[in-house]
């Protein structure tokens, strides 16, 4: 039998993918290496295959692959990836996967969560009744669904099951995106500012990375107006986050639900000290159900790899081409 693969993981993931991958192949740990440099020297020559996510682990650029150059497949955690640069892989002949599909509905149902939460004030609500203060009055009412209509920033995968969930909802949903999609009857914007001009609601569910980088400006947020709700579900770089607090600190524009930050943990001590602004801690995915699952692709797609007959989910850049 032949030696088994080595796989790279370069910083911590969920059980079920260490033991995965432990079970298959020979797992390398960078981030427990205490010489991480002296690993990668080792390991360079000749690593077919490495374990990624966002958050904790370091961002992979063109300049890490270059270190790896006999490297086949990068498999990251989430459907986000823009943690790793997946032009430069590509250029390399390295294929990414990402976790798409399993966890669509667990986002789409986070994202219609934060946009009641927003919209109601339940967190808010919920604060008051433990306070006693329900003792002493009502709480006071509160903005409302009805009425609204909502702009969907990306209508992937996750934004249409999000436009599925608000149809039922009675919210009318329209959309803007590089492009206008043949199969879907919203309404498509080609210009964002426009978008924001017309709607009540937008939500936020575009990758991120350079290409979507502030995104949400003061000018959208300008054009949402003073009774417009933002949420973001996508990354933390995709609104301009000091143009964003500006906006709810002015009540320019109504409020806003973030489960993602700029640079997560850390979130700003201006946004928390808002009550206009419902913040979670980016757990769009993050059930047990939906981790599980997402973990076991990161499994199977180098199990599908090692096994020849390539990753299950290879992202857009990165097709796979058989060796
Ligand atoms: C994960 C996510 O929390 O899938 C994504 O893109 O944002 C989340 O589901 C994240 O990827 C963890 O690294």
């Amino acid at each position: 039998m032949p030696d088994k693969a080595e796989v790279l993981m370069l910083g911590p993931m969920a059980p079920i993918i260490v033991e995965g991958i432990d079970k298959a192949f020979k797992l390398r740990k960078l981030w427990e290496s205490k010489n991480p440099d002296a690993l990668i020297d080792e390991l360079g020559p000749s690593l077919r295959a490495m374990a990624a996510a966002g958050g904790a682990h370091a961002p992979v650029t063109g300049e890490f692959l270059d270190r790896f150059p006999k490297l086949e497949i990068i498999a990251s955690f989430g459907v986000g990836y823009d943690h790793v640069d997946a032009k430069a892989a590509a250029t390399r002949g390295i294929v990414v996967t990402n976790t798409p599909d399993v966890l669509t509905e667990e986002v789409a149902d986070t994202a219609l969560g934060l946009l009641l939460c927003v919209v109601r004030e339940l967190p808010q609500a919920e604060r008051y009744l433990r306070a006693g203060k329900w003792l002493e009055k009502n709480y006071p009412l509160t903005a409302t669904l009805r009425d609204r209509t909502a702009g969907i920033v990306g209508l992937g995968r996750i934004g249409k099951a999000i436009a599925r969930r608000l149809e039922a909802f009675g919210v009318p949903v329209v959309y803007y995106g590089r492009r206008r999609q043949a199969d879907v009857a919203y309404r498509y914007y080609a210009d964002l500012v426009a978008m924001a001009r017309d709607v009540d609601v937008i939500i936020v569910v575009t990758p991120g990375g350079p290409e979507t980088k502030n995104l949400i400006d003061a000018k959208v947020l300008g054009a949402l107006g003073p009774n417009g709700v933002l949420i973001n579900v996508a990354r933390g770089s995709v609104v301009d986050e000091p143009a964003l607090i500006e906006a709810l600190q002015k009540k320019t524009i109504l409020a806003a639900g973030l489960d993602v930050f700029v640079d997560e943990p850390r979130v700003p001590a201006a946004l928390i000290a808002l009550d206009n602004v419902v913040l979670l801690p980016h757990v769009g995915s993050a059930s047990v159900h939906t981790r599980r699952a997402m973990g076991q692709l990161v499994v199977d797609n180098l199990l599908s790899w090692a096994a020849g007959k390539g990753p299950l989910t290879p992202v857009p850049e990165t097709p796979w081409r058989r060796r």
